[in-house]
């Protein structure tokens, strides 16, 4: 590539590199290849010199490398505006490695990190290196080590000058859908790393929703491993084709070597968790956005890992309310619809958390760009994006996904079979935490009353919390423990 800028007086005659990666573990090694592969000169770091000589010792070939040991030579390698790409573990590391680069670094220089920060902490960041002439900008990364490689989907905020610089070089290396770039500047400070995280959010959902309908399918229909990779094969040549449905096919297919049971079976049934849909969750409840199927994802998660709990529990009382399905085929549809229709109301609630996100920090977020740069690259790339980024051309200013057409015919259609598969469950005792409460948030954001009149009537009794009239202005109290007459709060 040739060189973006002249040289300035710091520049030496070493500083060829378009961008530096520091930070050579998994992600950072495969992001790196990525620009070399794509014709940069990439300045490599990483804090233990092995990683950086491991990498050019096994992939060298891939491209134009320059190898680093210390910071200063790091930065001195870079052209101007240098661009420097953090990936290293997210929280102390990364403060760390930005004081480090910082001190280094000149005003106008551009530090990413591409790490899985917190939002916030992203804010604070960015702040701080603006106050330093520094350009920081948090990107979000999804597409997993496979994804840095070959094309992830990139969710950069910051100043939008420092995009114009960067813009090129990531929009290079992210995944392409219909040779549409799965990357563009998200918006200010921690907007990038707060969309990456509201993203993670509803990756936990999707693949919540997926297991609760392979656990169907084994407790209800009775099906195997083999039985159910073939359903979900056949599911991801429609609607629901999508990554998450595809992967579960090839997992559900492995057969384990020592035993020559399906993989699936032989593995633990405790699901882990790193942290970012605890954070969508928290993110949520200071927000007020009901995020109720990632929040059902990450309990259930947080359930299956309650081990000793759960040996305790084995055993109790089920009661036996019903049969097991008889209409194999019909209820194998009624599922489908059942997982289509509970994704949209997942992806609905995330796409109400951006919004509220982008109201509350001032980001102007736009859902549709969104929708565009998760068709590709990401964990949760999917044909259904394609129908959401229709939905908020139709309308940007669409009050829920669940309203547009499309999907309000998707929902409608399938109303029946949702029913039936979360009242089977429940009668036959099979868990489905994100189909049950996915389908009562859509029947509670359908109806006409809630009981909520009644809480409120009950917060003015006990704490005169005041309540709203449906037939006048203004708020009202009722005098409790007096004469229960009502005043104008
Ligand atoms: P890790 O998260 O495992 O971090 C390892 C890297 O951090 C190594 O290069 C290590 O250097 C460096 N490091 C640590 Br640990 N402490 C440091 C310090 N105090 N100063 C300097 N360097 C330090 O690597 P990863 O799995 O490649 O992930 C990198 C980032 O990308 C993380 O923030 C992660 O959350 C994010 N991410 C990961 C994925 C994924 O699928 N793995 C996906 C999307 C985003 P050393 O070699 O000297 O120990």
């Amino acid at each position: 590539m040739p060189s973006t800028t002249e040289p300035t007086s710091r520049e030496t005659s070493a500083a060829r590199a378009q961008i530096g990666v520091t930070g050579l573990a998994v992600m950072g090694s495969n992001i790196a290849r990525n620009f070399a592969r794509h014709g940069y000169t990439v300045a490599l770091h990483n804090r233990s010199v092995a990683k950086t000589d491991a990498l050019l010792a096994e992939h060298g070939g891939d491209g134009d490398f320059v190898r680093t040991e210390t910071i200063e030579e790091f930065v001195a390698a870079l052209e101007r505006p240098r661009r420097v790409l953090i990936m290293v573990k997210a929280g102390e590391a990364t403060d760390a490695v930005i004081e480090e680069l910082a001190a280094a670094m000149e005003p106008g220089d551009i530090i990413i990190d591409g790490g899985n920060a917190l939002y916030t902490d992203t804010i604070r960041r960015e702040a701080a290196m603006r106050e330093r002439g520094l350009n920081f900008v948090g990107a979000g990364i999804s597409g997993g080590e496979e994804g840095a490689l070959n094309g992830p989907a990139i969710m950069p905020g910051g100043p939008a000058e420092s995009y114009e610089s960067l813009g090129p070089l990531l929009e290079s290396v992210a995944a392409k859908v219909d040779g549409t770039p799965c990357c563009t500047h998200i918006g200010p400070d921690g907007s990038g790393h707060f969309v990456k995280m509201v993203h993670n959010g509803i990756e936990y959902a999707d693949m919540q929703l997926i297991g609760e309908a392979y656990h169907l399918f084994r407790e209800a229909l009775g099906f195997d491993a083999k039985q159910i990779a073939d359903v979900f094969t056949q599911w991801n040549s429609g609607d629901l084709e999508s990554y998450l449905v595809e992967i579960t096919a090839e997992v559900l297919n492995q057969v384990d070597a020592t035993t020559g049971r399906p993989l699936v079976d032989v593995i633990v049934d405790a699901a882990e968790q790193k942290g970012t849909g605890r954070w969508t969750v928290k993110s949520a409840l200071d927000l007020g956005v009901p995020v109720t199927g990632i929040a059902e994802a990450v309990f259930a998660r947080a359930l299956s890992g309650s081990r000793a709990q759960r040996k305790a529990a084995a055993g109790l009382a089920a009661g036996a309310l019903a049969d097991k399905p008889t209409d194999v085929e019909q209820f194998t549809e009624d599922i489908r619809r059942a997982l289509y229709a509970s994704k949209v109301v997942a992806y609905a609630q995330g796409f109400d958390q951006i919004a509220a996100g982008s109201a509350e920090y001032g980001w102007n977020l736009k859902p549709g760009d969104l929708a565009t740069i998760w068709r590709g690259g990401c964990i949760i790339r999917a044909r259904f994006l394609n129908r959401i980024k229709d939905a908020y051309d139709n309308d940007p200013a669409l009050p829920s996904l669940i309203l547009d057409p499309y999907f309000r015919e998707a929902i409608e259609t399938g109303i029946d079979s949702w029913r039936r598969v979360v009242a089977t469950a429940i009668l036959l005792g099979i868990p489905v935490p994100a189909f049950g409460s996915s389908l009562s948030y859509y029947d509670a954001l359908r109806s006409e009353r809630l009981p909520a009149a009644l809480t409120q009537a009950q917060r003015d009794f006990f704490g005169a919390h005041t309540y709203e009239r449906v037939d006048a202005e203004g708020k009202f109290h009722t005098l409790w423990s007096g004469d229960r007459s009502e005043i104008q709060a």
